[in-house]
This record gives structure tokens, sequence and C-alpha cells, in this order.
């Protein structure tokens, strides 16, 4: 049978079949031996090939080839640096950052951009909570976002605020959540479904930070069709792949076409045009050193 993994927990993946029933399914010997060596070659949104045990149990015999996936870098065992695939077969990301209680980090925001470039994800950034309240200067940061193309909503997962545009964007689209824990991702799902499926919890009212609520990936169905995966919210996110680095920072990019050095590193170089742009307040200081510091991975 053909399906789609829809949740992963150690080493148990369910799966929903073609017809849309769900099994709970362990892998082939040959797939689980792979995975001890790479760690997750299985994730969320991955479509597969299972057979049926019994009642409501398989097991993965084959894996299909993915046709895009987002990726993160993760500490692995003596310093080695494990890719971590969040999730599978995806068209776009939904980061989510909240106005405030989480506060949210622009660099964070850049490294995500990064990641779903690299991997050709269109980029939809919601500022959740805006029914908290919020200062013109988070206003003038959502622009920078929307003036590089990127889409940027206000949404209130409480009220609803902002919620069925953010449908709208969503589709018959495969959309994977990313944020820090305590942003709202689970209660955006709920909003969206219009339900209570998705577990949330609440932020800590001292460190004013989430309390990893969410802690597996979970598929959910919208009703006129596409899906949103839920993930744990992850308190760092190493981009993998710097590829879409350079569309990412499409501004930096136009700016250093009139560096005086082809090579430029934006950092010692006379003549360089990046660095005039910081020195002019045309440019963060602050994205520009983000900058260089994802690009340190190249
Ligand atoms: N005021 C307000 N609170 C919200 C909103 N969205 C979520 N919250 C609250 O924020 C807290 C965290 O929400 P979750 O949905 O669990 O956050 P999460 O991003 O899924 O967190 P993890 O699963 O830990 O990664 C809960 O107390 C929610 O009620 C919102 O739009 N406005
Ligand atoms: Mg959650
Ligand atoms: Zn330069």
């Amino acid at each position: 049978m053909k399906g789609e993994v829809v949740n992963v927990q150690k080493g148990m993946y369910h799966v929903r079949s073609e017809d849309g029933d769900f099994f709970r399914c362990l892998l082939r010997g040959n797939l689980l031996k792979l995975e001890r060596e790479e760690k997750s070659i299985l994730a969320v949104g991955d479509e597969v090939l299972f057979e049926r045990l019994q009642k409501d149990q398989g097991i993965i015999t084959a894996i299909e080839e993915r046709r895009s996936s987002l990726v993160r870098k993760g500490a692995g065992k003596k310093g080695r640096h494990l890719e971590q695939v969040i999730a599978a077969n995806i068209d776009q990301l939904l980061v989510v950052v909240a106005v405030k209680d989480p506060p949210y980090k622009k660099s964070l925001i850049e490294r995500y951009i990064t990641s779903a470039r690299s991997s050709g994800l269109d980029v939809i950034i919601a500022f959740n909570k805006a029914d908290l309240g919020f200062s013109e200067r988070t206003i003038e940061d959502s622009k920078v976002y929307s003036e590089l193309g990127y889409t940027v909503k206000f949404t209130s997962a409480l009220t609803g605020t902002g919620i069925d545009e953010l449908a709208g964007l969503l589709r018959k689209k495969s959309t994977v959540l990313t944020g820090i824990s305590g942003v709202g991702k689970s209660s955006l799902v709920n909003a969206l479904l219009n339900c209570d499926l998705a577990k949330t919890g609440e932020v800590s009212l001292s460190t004013h930070k989430g309390k990893h609520t969410t802690t597996s990936s979970s598929v959910y169905y919208l009703p006129g069709g596409g899906k949103l995966i839920d993930v744990p919210g992850t308190r760092e996110f190493a981009v993998s792949d710097t590829e879409g680095l350079d569309e990412a920072f499409d501004d930096i990019t136009e700016l250093s076409r009139d560096c005086r050095f082809n090579d430029c590193t934006h950092t010692v170089e006379p003549g360089c045009a990046v660095l005039k742009a910081v020195e002019e307040g045309r440019l963060e200081k602050r994205r520009l050193r983000n900058y260089l510091r994802i690009k340190q991975y190249e």
C-alpha cells in the first residue's frame, strides 16, 4: 500500500494510507539498519510503501524520493553534524514569530528564510499574538521582509485576526510551521482548522519562553485541501544549506554589485558598498553580521 508519514515517534511511524486509514508502522530490516546509521531517514510528509500486517499495523518497505524538504543542522554524537529533516514534500514554510512573549529575533527569521530558499520553498511570516499589541518598530521590522518579497501577516490565534487571510495562503498547499516554542504554532493550527486537535501550552511568566508542548511533528489536513505540518519548537535553527543565502539577503547581494572588488567580503575592504550602506544607515549592521555568520558555512 501507499501512504504518507503523518507522525513520527521513537521509531514508530504513523502512516495515512491513500484511502485515509491510519496505520502504526515499523521499518523493514534494511531501512532500520540505514536509520541506525543516519538517524532520521524518514520524516513527516514522506511518501512510503508499506505492507499491512494486521488491523492498524504495518511495516514500511520503501521510501519514495522527496520532492522537497526542510533541513536543519543539529548537533550529532561526537561533534558530528547531523542533518535533521524536519519535513518532506512541502511547498512552503510558515515562519511563526510572536510580536511579544516570547520576543522575536530577526536573525532567526533570516536563517529560516535562507533554509527555505535553499530548498526552493516559498516563505510566509506570521507575526502572531497581534492581540497583545505591538510597536511601530515591529511594523518596521515586518516591512523589511515584505519589501524583500515575502508574505507577511499579522495574526492572532486567540481573536482570529488575520486567520482567514492566512488560510487563503495555505489552501491546497503543503505548509510546515516553524518557530521557537511558545509563539503559537499549534494554536494557529487549531485556529486554521477551527478545532482543538493540536495540544497547546503556556509561556512561562518569568522567562517568557515556551515549554516545548509539541514533542513530535504531526500532519493536519485542511478542510479546503492542503495540509499543515506542526513541528516542535526548537531553540535554535542552524542553516544546513547556504544555496538560498544570496536570495534571502537580496538587498546585500544588490549592494555588493557596487563594491570595488569582485571578491569583496564586506568586512574590511575599501570601496565596499555594503559597509557604506551600513555606515549611512541604509542597512542594519545586525543584518550584515548575520549574513556573514551564515556565509561562513558555505
Ligand atoms: N494572546 C495570545 N496568545 C496566544 C496566541 N497564540 C498562542 N497563544 C498562547 O501562547 C501559548 C503557546 O502556544 P502554543 O500554540 O502551544 O505554542 P507553540 O508554538 O505550538 O509551542 P511549542 O509546541 O512548545 O513549540 C499558549 O498559552 C497560547 O494560548 C495569540 O494569538 N494571542
Ligand atoms: Mg506546539
Ligand atoms: Zn563589499
